[in-house]
């Protein structure tokens, strides 16, 4: 007998009946409280969830130290000087709106900050990552004391050298290099390449510039600078440079002249370009720092110039859907029908796919353009060797060169980049593109003596991925191939992208770093190097940058939020929604 049985023999059954029911109605009750309070105090935080979902962490939250270090002082008070350091430079910024009186404004710097969904400062450091930071010390150091104002540094004779590309605008490493300083927090160099851009960069110089060059490295190294740090100076110099190469424009098609002089405004093209043509990566890596333009100053005559270029190559027939590399900008019509994913093309098609990812995906005749070059490229151009080598070949009329540029190398990350967002449920098959192009690079690589390289290597005459021609054996610290593992790491996490790259971190110790800097070398199936004694401004901008990035962390200037020029200047995503103001053209 239970106590129940027990106890219900003394009381009527209707009343037992009824306290039975109303016990187990405050079972159920208190069973329902407690899960409410077990969900409030158990169930992970959601404003974190949020948070992960909306926005990456802020380098603030990053620094309150869940890092590997948290407890070291000395590091702590570093982040504080740091934190304290991107705060004032920020706070420079918000008040850049109020002094600009001079043209309707379109962009805030404060709501974008607001908004900035980007890491500046790692929780943790690699020793790769300090590697590369180590090298950038190096290559930095040796043109501050042997070529400072000049435009690259000579490492081996240690001086200065100025190559024809920028006339006689000065500066071009300070200028590169900015944001890559900024990146890698060495910001007592970053403060004394600010010091030199306000009081000796010039662009009022009576001499003929490369409209191409001086676009990407200069007013996408200004805008960089600007986007990061948020000051003034870079803002304003980007502008005054944009409007100083508006002339270029002025053609019968608006196709610009590749050559430029900005104290008259006449421009011209290569005498070599076929009939006087101008050149499909030249007038076609434009869109992405003019679009900024245009929203930094108001003025939209920079957009309308660039959409114009997608106008008149819209108009034309292509062949086989291919875009070659020569286009007449007074006639409008194709020169001659040569095809190239490397030199003379390679970062037009790069520019059709980023326009659209900067726009917030919201550029539909930039992806289709994109998607519709590759299909044909692939189509046309892209091949696989006897031993199963994929590689880009060049078109020229109708036959191929099977031959692959190291310039062609990007194209592996491009790929990658752009596989996502394929059409046709072609990402997975885009995705092993990009992957067997990384292999084919690095192939390039591992298939010479110093294990650099090749500028350009060669599938045929019995040989894969080697250069033949003692022309095509030079190596200029070009940054293609690790760029492209940049990117194969981020979206695919197969350490052996990491590994691949630090081959080539060991591989440039070894080989091209001199007492002096970095240098080029002049074949890479010698023994030991001959040096061509150039360090150029891009092994800064580009090649160790992508290599920092290779070893940070993904959240570290993240692709949904950040696009980087040709010359891996990062520039904004600029937002459809109200968080930021869009590039509108008039
Ligand atoms: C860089 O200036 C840019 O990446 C450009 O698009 C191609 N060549 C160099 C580096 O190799």
């Amino acid at each position: 007998m239970t106590v129940s049985e027990a106890v219900s023999g003394f009381i009527p059954r209707s009343y037992w009946d009824t306290l039975t029911e109303k016990f187990i109605l405050l079972l159920v009750f208190s069973a329902f409280i407690t899960l409410c309070f077990g969900a409030i105090f158990f169930l992970p935080d959601s404003s974190k969830l949020l948070s992960g979902v909306f926005f990456h962490s802020s380098a603030v939250e990053t620094n309150t130290h869940t890092g590997p270090d948290s407890s070291d002082a000395g590091s702590a008070g570093n982040d504080d000087r740091l934190l304290a350091k991107i705060k004032k430079d920020h706070e420079k910024a918000l008040n850049v709106p109020q002094r600009l009186h001079l043209r309707r404004y379109f962009f805030y710097f404060k709501t974008f900050n607001e908004s900035l969904r980007f890491v500046l400062i790692s929780t943790t450091l690699h020793t790769e990552e300090d590697q590369a930071e180590k090298m950038m010390k190096h290559a930095w150091d040796s043109y501050k004391q042997y070529a400072w104002g000049s435009n690259e540094l000579r490492p081996v004779s240690k001086h200065g050298h100025s190559s024809n590309l920028f006339g006689s605008i000065k500066g071009a490493t300070i200028v590169d290099a900015l944001d890559t300083l900024y990146i890698m927090e060495m910001f007592e160099e970053f403060d004394a390449a600010t010091d030199w851009v306000e009081k000796s960069l010039d662009f009022n110089v009576n001499a003929e510039v490369s409209v191409f060059e001086v676009n990407i490295r200069f007013v996408g190294g200004l805008l960089s600078a600007y986007y990061l740090s948020g000051k003034e100076v870079f803002r304003r110099k980007a502008v005054e440079l944009g409007e100083k190469l508006l002339p270029a424009f002025k053609t019968p098609t608006g196709i610009p002249w590749a050559l430029l002089n900005l104290k008259s405004g006449i421009g011209r093209n290569w005498p070599w370009a076929s009939g006087g043509s101008s050149i499909l990566a030249e007038y076609g890596t434009l869109h992405l720092e003019f679009m900024h333009l245009s929203r930094l100053s108001g003025n939209s005559e920079f957009a309308q110039k660039v959409m114009n270029i997608r106008k008149v190559l819209n108009r034309l027939e292509k062949p086989q859907g291919l875009y070659p590399n020569y286009l007449n900008p007074n006639s409008g019509q194709w020169g001659q029908h040569h095809v190239s994913v490397g030199g003379l093309g390679d970062s037009f098609y790069e520019y059709l796919l980023k326009a659209w990812l900067m726009s917030d995906k919201t550029d539909e005749e930039g992806k289709k353009m994109y998607y519709d070059a590759l299909q044909a490229i692939e189509t046309n151009l892209m091949r696989k060797s006897t031993n199963g080598l994929t590689y880009i070949a060049e078109w020229k009329g109708g036959l191929l060169e099977h031959k692959m540029g190291h310039l062609t190398c990007f194209a592996g990350g491009m790929i990658a980049l752009g596989a996502d967002g394929a059409p046709g449920d072609k990402t997975g098959h885009q995705m092993e593109q990009a992957a067997e192009i990384a292999r084919t690079c690095h192939e390039s690589y591992a298939r010479t003596t110093l294990k650099l390289g090749p500028e350009a290597f060669r599938f045929d005459g019995g040989v894969e991925a080697i250069a033949t021609r003692q022309n095509e054996k030079y190596f200029i610290l070009r940054p293609e191939v690790i760029e492209t593992y940049m990117y194969m790491w981020r979206f695919t996490h197969d350490p052996k992208y990491r590994e691949w790259g630090w081959e080539a971190v060991q591989a440039l110790e070894q080989h091209c770093r001199v007492d002096g800097g970095y240098s080029g070398i002049r074949d890479v199936y010698a023994s030991s190097p001959n040096y061509d004694d150039v360090q150029q401004s891009f092994y800064l901008a580009e090649t160790l940058k992508y290599l920092y990035l290779l070893f940070s962390e993904d959240d570290h200037l993240p692709f949904e939020h950040w696009v980087f020029n040709t010359e891996a200047h990062p520039l904004p995503v600029i937002r459809k929604d109200k968080t930021d103001r869009p590039n509108e053209v008039e």
